[in-house]
C-alpha cells in the first residue's frame, strides 16, 4: 500500500500573471491544482504546498548582485540564474494565488530563506547542504508516493522531482498542472525528459482519481 500526497510547487502571485517573475500561462495551473486538491481532500490524503520565501536581500536577485536578469553567473560556487526580485517574505507576490483553495493545504514548506544560496527544490537548497522540513514531514506522515505539479517546470518542479526520486519516493508529475519559464524555448520539455529518465511518471489531472 502506497500512501499518496499532493505536492503543489510555488503557486504564488509572482509566478502568475502580472507577477515579477511571471511564468507564461502560470495562472492556468491554479484550476488544475484545485481539481487535484478536491480529489485528495475526498480521500483524506495530505496536500503539501511549497512557497518560495526570500529575504529582500536575496543574492539570486540580479539587483542585489549587480547583474542582469536572465544571465547566468556564480553564487557561492554554484551556477546561478539571476532573477528579478520575487517572492519576498511577507509581500503580496509571495502569497499563494488568490484562487487557490489554500484552506485545504495540510502543510506549507518554505524555502529560499538563506540569502546566499538559491533553493529550487522543496527538499534541499541548491548546494544540497540544508534540508527543508519536507522529507521528515512526509516520512512522519507515512507518505511514499508524490503527485507533483506547479511552477516552474524547468526550475522548482524539476529539482523537487529529481530530489524526490533520489530520496526514493514514487513520483508522478501532473503535467497539465505545470508551466515553465523557458529562458530557452526547450527548457521545459528538456526538464520533463530528465525527470522521465530518472523514473518520474506523467499523468493528466483527469487521470489522477484512477491512479490514487
Ligand atoms: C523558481 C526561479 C526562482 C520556481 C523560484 O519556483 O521555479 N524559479 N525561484
Ligand atoms: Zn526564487
Amino acid at each position: 500500500m502506497m500512501n499518496s500526497a499532493l505536492l503543489l510547487i510555488d503557486l504564488q502571485n509572482d509566478f502568475c500573471q502580472n507577477g515579477s517573475l511571471a511564468v507564461p500561462e502560470g495562472d492556468s495551473v491554479i484550476d488544475v491544482a484545485n481539481q487535484a486538491i478536491t480529489l485528495f481532500q475526498k480521500r483524506k490524503l495530505p496536500i503539501v504546498a511549497s512557497q518560495d520565501w526570500h529575504p529582500a536581500e536575496h543574492r539570486s536577485f540580479a539587483a542585489n548582485s549587480g547583474t542582469q536578469v536572465g544571465q547566468i553567473g556564480m553564487l557561492n560556487d554554484l551556477p546561478q540564474v539571476w532573477w528579478p526580485v520575487h517572492c519576498v517574505q511577507e509581500t503580496i507576490g509571495a502569497e499563494f494565488h488568490p484562487k487557490l483553495h489554500q484552506s485545504a493545504v495540510t502543510k506549507i514548506v518554505r524555502k529560499g530563506q538563506q540569502i546566499d544560496v538559491d533553493s529550487y527544490s522543496a527538499f534541499f537548497d541548491n548546494g544540497r547542504r540544508i534540508k527543508t522540513e519536507l522529507d521528515d514531514w512526509l516520512k512522519e506522515n507515512h507518505v511514499t508516493r508524490l503527485f507533483v505539479m506547479g511552477l516552474a517546470t524547468d526550475y522548482c518542479v524539476k529539482f523537487t522531482v529529481l530530489d524526490a526520486l533520489a530520496l526514493n519516493y514514487d513520483v508522478t508529475v501532473i503535467i497539465d498542472g505545470c508551466r515553465g519559464v523557458n529562458l530557452q524555448p526547450q527548457d521545459s520539455s528538456n526538464a520533463l525528459q530528465v525527470m522521465a529518465d530518472k523514473g518520474a511518471k506523467f499523468i493528466m489531472v483527469k487521470q489522477v482519481s484512477t491512479a490514487l
